[in-house]
């Protein structure tokens, strides 16, 4: 038992760039995240793992593109630093602050509504982020409790721009032509096959 536990811990850790990689703290369809250390400065990160042929196979390439393109263009504090991002030949890294609080959506869920005072100090700071992001010609069209992470001191910080976009997609029509808003939230008069589902 000794031996074994002994064993495992001087079992090296696997390294990603200068980042020691530590337990997964939530997993997709497409994505595994981890939480790592930056073994320069020992810094904790969150580092997005996908599969390269899992991406291709379902056509998620450019959605991970736009992820990317949008996160490099947004550095608000509420909301998720992307700090870089990395590949091998089978995956791709994406290193993004870690948010150590969890969802409000399951602190809701566990705990149940939030206090007048607390709710407003988050709308305050969801409401300067997405303006931000909005004044850099970025939308994030997924908002929602489970994209909403709150940092050790309560802060909240918007995640999650897989479906967002970028002012210079508008169409000629003025519309934007590409998949947004989960599933489960959607308008019931909009057809989930027509928006790509
Ligand atoms: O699997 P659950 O829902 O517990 O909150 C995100 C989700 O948690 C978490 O990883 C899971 C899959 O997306 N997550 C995503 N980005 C994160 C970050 N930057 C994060 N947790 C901490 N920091």
């Amino acid at each position: 038992m000794y031996r074994a536990k002994r064993a495992a811990s001087l079992k090296a850790k696997r390294r990603v760039g200068k980042y020691e990689l530590g337990r997964t703290i939530g997993e997709g369809t497409f994505a595994k995240v981890r939480i790592a250390k930056n073994m320069e400065n020992w810094d904790h990160v969150a580092i997005k793992i996908l599969d390269k042929a899992k991406v291709h196979k379902n056509k998620l390439a450019e959605q991970i593109r736009r992820e990317i393109c949008t996160m490099k263009l947004v550095q608000h504090p509420n909301v998720v630093r992307l700090y870089e991002v990395m590949g091998s030949k089978t995956r791709i890294y994406i290193v993004l602050e870690f948010v150590m609080g969890g969802e409000l959506h399951d602190i809701i869920a566990t705990s149940g509504r939030l206090k007048e005072e607390e709710a407003r100090r988050y709308f305050q700071q969801l409401i300067n982020a997405v303006d931000y992001c909005h004044s850099r010609g970025v939308y994030h069209r997924d908002l929602k409790l489970e994209n909403l992470l709150l940092d050790v001191a309560g802060n909240l910080k918007i995640s999650d721009f897989g479906l967002s976009a970028l002012l210079d997609q508008v169409k000629n029509d003025g519309l934007l032509h590409t998949t947004c808003g989960t599933p489960n939230y959607v308008a019931p008069e909009i057809d989930i096959q027509y928006v790509g589902y």
